[in-house]
């Protein structure tokens, strides 16, 4: 990896293959003067004039065997672009063959080839954004569901960030006082009180804390949700389970305690991949080890395991005093009221929960319900706005963080020294820095930039 930004890298920058378009992009200080060795406008605009951000039609010229190829050509010529440095991009016809001319003919002129990551990487050295940001566009880029990338882009706006920056703030202002303060420990002169240290730590400590939680709950990349369906006997589950995934994975019969075992089958909704458990319908009373025991402890334990439950009643009877319950205890983010056969007599709920009307038979409701899942295991994702590789790399990091400000407390509150408090804050602030990227090493960054595609 390259962190010498004194020389101009141009890259193709749209995907590989074929395409309508393709896309070169080039940034460094050379940028004017390679476009004028390789470029023509339709207007005669002088490039190296040009101050404000440009879109100028032309050709590119000396191409190989190619003679002019027509490109739109947009230009940054001063420190307001992505890299803070001039940069262009020059989208034209995109043929494989014809960008790789265009390469080469742009390196002719002065260019060198892009690594990996390049052009967000001096977008990072410029201070453009941090590293959580840079971590947020390859986000973006791998993102496989609406969720990971609206992830992504809440990253990229800012997201762990900012609040990140707050907290260091809050540590900086507080380090300068307690700092000032220990240069007249002489004159016994209290620049801040015990108490007022004490909230002010605390708040600091609550902000990290919670930044770890997004972190820890994001930290496994999670490819794979469980739903669990579950329910009394014979309302329909297992042949749930069939219609949704569209196989005769379970068997249906109108024995009640048909399923015993838990059969899984795999579902991917909207991008989201995840596992569709069917259980042992939920009998009360049984006693023994007996094998409905078994699979009634089974089902608990899947339950347990489950992102989310899919609490199945038959719609052609009324609720039972223990569907009632259970309904009740059913929190939205955790589960879903399933009404299954309305293709039969249905008879009308009234629950204060929102139910979804199905049918395994007619199939009528399960777009319904497939969106729903979708919802309701995307808003997990979402809520925690944290990309998977930044939960891993920072997470320790953090923890340390809370730990140090914890112990700060500590001493604080029983009065041993501002020179150790001011120690652990200025340990605090170290790995708060490594998160965004304040402080670094040429270990992170290859970690993180060569992880990017050429191009971007
Ligand atoms: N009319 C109608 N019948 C259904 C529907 N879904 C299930 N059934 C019938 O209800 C009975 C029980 O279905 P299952 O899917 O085996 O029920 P289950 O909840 O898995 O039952 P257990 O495994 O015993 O707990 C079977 O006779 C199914 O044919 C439906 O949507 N409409
Ligand atoms: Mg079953």
């Amino acid at each position: 990896m390259s962190y010498f930004v004194d020389d101009t890298i141009v890259a193709i920058a749209s995907a590989p293959g074929g395409a309508l378009q393709g896309i070169l992009r080039l940034s460094g200080p050379q940028v004017v003067s390679i476009l004028e060795a390789c470029f023509v406008g339709d207007c005669d605009a002088r490039l190296s004039e040009t101050r404000l951000p440009q879109s100028i039609a032309g050709n590119l010229h000396g191409v190989d065997d190619f003679g002019l190829i027509p490109c739109a050509l947009y230009l940054w010529t001063t420190s307001r672009s992505y890299t803070r440095q001039p940069t262009a991009e020059i989208h034209t016809i995109g043929s494989p063959p014809m960008l790789d001319a265009c390469l080469s003919r742009i390196c002719d002129c002065g260019a060198r080839l892009a690594e990996s990551g390049e052009f967000t990487l001096r977008a990072f050295l410029a201070g453009r954004i941090d590293l959580t940001q840079a971590e947020a566009v390859l986000g973006v880029i791998d993102a496989e569901s609406d969720a990971q990338l609206e992830t992504a882009l809440t990253q990229l706006a800012g997201g762990v960030a900012t609040q990140l920056t707050e907290v260091r703030d809050e540590i900086l202002d507080l380090l300068a006082e307690l700092e000032a303060g220990l240069d007249f420990v002489e004159e016994d002169i209290e620049f801040i009180s015990r108490e007022a240290l004490e909230e002010r730590l605390l708040h600091a400590q609550e902000k990290t804390e919670m930044v770890l939680d997004q972190v820890r709950t994001r930290a496994q990349p999670r490819a794979d949700y469980r739903v669990v369906l579950r329910g009394a006997p014979n309302v329909g589950k297992s042949s749930l389970l069939n219609a949704l995934s569209n196989q005769n994975a379970a068997i249906v019969s109108n024995e009640r305690g048909t399923t015993r075992d838990f059969v899984t089958t795999e579902l991917s909704l909207n991008g989201l991949e995840c596992t569709l458990v069917d259980t042992a319908g939920v009998s009360l009373g049984l006693a023994g080890l007996s094998p409905e025991v078994v699979a009634q402890q089974v089902t608990e334990a899947q339950i347990a395991q489950a992102d989310l439950q899919l609490f199945c009643v038959d719609s052609t009877r009324s609720l039972s005093r223990w569907e009632t319950i259970e309904i009740d205890r059913l929190t939205a983010d955790r589960g879903l009221v399933v009404a299954t056969k309305v293709d039969e007599l249905s008879v009308d709920f009234f629950s204060g929960n929102k139910v979804i009307y199905t049918s395994s038979k007619t199939l009528e409701g399960l777009d319904t319900l497939r969106a729903e899942i979708a919802t309701a295991l995307s808003s997990d994702v979402v809520g925690s706005g944290v990309v998977a590789s930044t939960g891993v790399r920072c997470h320790e990091s953090l923890r340390v963080a809370a730990k140090c400000i914890a112990r700060s407390r500590c001493v604080n509150a029983e009065s041993l020294g501002e020179e150790l408090i001011a120690a652990d804050l200025h340990a605090a602030l170290e790995e708060l820095g490594k998160v965004v990227g304040v402080i670094y090493t040429d270990d992170i960054l290859d970690r993180i930039f060569s992880r990017f595609c050429i191009g971007k």
